[in-house]
């Protein structure tokens, strides 16, 4: 060998040596210019942490396809919808607690979607959020979601890429985290939602009726000028799906608001009782009202006893405009109608979501918390672009973020000082609502949305047990996507993800 090809060698084997220990070094290690975006000293990206495994469980598995379908949604009308595996609402799944859940998202729309699993406590990278825990499933791709059903309650699934456009199209569907030991034999799930089907969708830039209605004191002016056909499982009017039960019969009945309007659903007198809320137990011994009130994003179990009659209603409080597309039948195998036009009991006191304490709670007595944030809802306008929807005067990304650390105990305090109802929902955790304009709940309630009136004000406290950078947003997804968004954001972890780029991550 000449001393050239030696000396060749030896140079080579001197520059690997300084390229390992270049990547060795610790300043390269925690140079913030070579690594994922977002990422600073000591963080962990979030596809590192709250692992689960399947172990020895029960595996279930399911595929859901994103596609376009005709859809009847009433006797004589169809519509262009999203949907999962070709229904309005998609696949319902089913599991029992303790399952190890994999569902498999095929994307055949020629849009890119994700799957958000509204209320389920998993790990952050399986949350389903578009530039924040994943990147959109891009058109012919697909994407595996797996996550521990640990939690026995009412769960629905939607997309979170554009929610307001692509739920409002049709993309979501009911996950219920079955008991172990069921104590119903019969069980049901209702969604509900509202459809533009003889209208145009109004975009909120055009906001010379809304403005008329937030004067009228209409906190939900916006959505309803937006929406004209209610729905049930998809289907409005006398599409709907009877119930079919017998006098006497029970049966746990499970309602979920994929829609962006509060919903009063009136049941015969004595024949419901509330026994559930966003997948909390509640403890409640009240059978005395009628009427439930789901806020939009909300998820109410109750027990139902038919009453002693072959033909009874569940229908939408008849004070508001489209109340007759929604109404559940109740009929009986030999009396399979036609029946006599529906008509409601009279009403009897309210159950909402804040009626009743929760069997299991978070902490109790209030705790010291270790982060306290401020959380003000607002409305703005700005000309060319409409209104807006503020946490904090800023709309998202640019609001204040929620900054914890693992273990910390954060206390919120929501006011909303518009005029319109802002449901606020928090990713990947439950809190506990532990007072209402000051007063405080002798039995606090524990839940994962909260639904914020205008003038009205909440404070809330939940563990930071989950690491991850969460959504902490408003659901009616019209006031998401045009700013109500914020981000539980976990010192410990960055996201590798980003908003927008070639996936057009758009979360909101
Ligand atoms: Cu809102």
């Amino acid at each position: 060998m000449n001393r050239k090809i030696i000396g060749t060698i030896l140079i080579a084997i001197l520059v690997a040596i300084g390229v390992i220990v270049f990547l060795q070094s610790p300043w390269y290690k925690s140079g913030e210019m070579t690594l994922p975006k977002g990422a600073k000293d000591g963080e962990t990206s979030i596809l590192e942490v709250s692992a689960q495994e399947k172990s020895d469980r029960d595996v279930k598995k399911f595929v859901l396809t994103a596609e376009e379908k005709q859809w009847q949604i009433s006797e004589g009308e169809k519509v262009t919808a999203w949907t999962y595996n070709g229904t309005v609402p998609g696949e319902s799944l089913r599991v029992t607690e303790g399952d190890f859940v994999q569902v498999k998202l095929k994307n055949e729309l020629d849009v890119p979607v994700t799957i958000h699993w509204h209320g389920v406590l998993l790990p952050n990278k399986m949350d389903g959020i578009p530039g924040l825990t994943q990147d959109a499933v891009q058109p012919g791709e697909s994407f595996t979601y797996e996550f521990i059903a640990n939690d026995a309650g009412t769960y629905w699934y939607h997309s979170h890429q554009q929610s307001s456009i692509q739920v409002d199209k049709g993309l979501y569907g009911s996950l219920v985290i079955e008991e172990k030991e069921k104590e119903y034999e019969r069980d049901e799930v209702f969604i509900l939602d509202e459809w533009a089907v003889n209208q145009e969708r109004e975009d909120l830039s055009n906001m010379g009726g809304m403005m008329m209605g937030a004067m009228s004191g209409d906190g939900e002016a916006d959505t309803k000028q937006m929406y004209d056909t209610f729905t049930v499982n998809g289907k409005s009017g006398s599409a709907i799906d009877p119930l079919t039960m017998e006098a006497g019969e029970k049966a746990r009945l499970r309602f979920v608001n994929a829609g962006y309007q509060v919903h009063h659903l009136v049941f015969p007198k004595g024949s419901m009782r509330v026994i559930a809320n966003d997948a909390e137990k509640v403890a409640s011994d009240d059978h005395e009202s009628n009427v439930l009130e789901i806020a939009p994003g909300e998820r109410m179990d109750v027990e139902f006893t038919k009453p002693n009659q072959e033909t009874v209603f569940i229908g939408q409080e008849q004070n508001v405009e489209h109340a007759e597309d929604m109404i559940i039948p109740v009929v009986s195998k030999k009396n399979q109608g036609p029946y006599e036009k529906a008509s409601l009991a009279q009403e009897a006191g309210v159950a909402k979501g804040i009626s009743y304490g929760s069997e299991k709670r978070i902490f109790e007595k209030t705790p010291e918390p270790d982060v306290t944030y401020n959380m003000d809802l607002s409305m703005g306008m700005s000309m060319g672009e409409g209104m807006s929807f503020q946490i904090n005067d800023q709309t998202f990304p640019d609001t204040p973020p929620i900054k914890v650390k693992e273990g910390d105990i954060v206390k919120v305090t929501l006011r909303n000082k518009g005029r319109m109802n802002h449901p606020m929902h928090l990713h990947g955790h439950r809190f506990q609502v532990n007072s209402k304009n000051g007063k405080k709940f002798e039995k606090p309630i524990v839940k994962d949305l909260i639904h914020v009136k205008p003038g009205e004000e909440y404070v809330i406290y939940f563990k930071a047990d989950n690491m991850g950078e969460w959504l902490f947003h408003c659901h009616d997804n019209n006031h998401a996507a045009r700013g109500m968004v914020t981000i539980v954001d976990y010192k410990e972890v960055y996201s590798p993800f980003e908003l927008g780029g070639k996936d057009e991550n758009q979360p909101n």
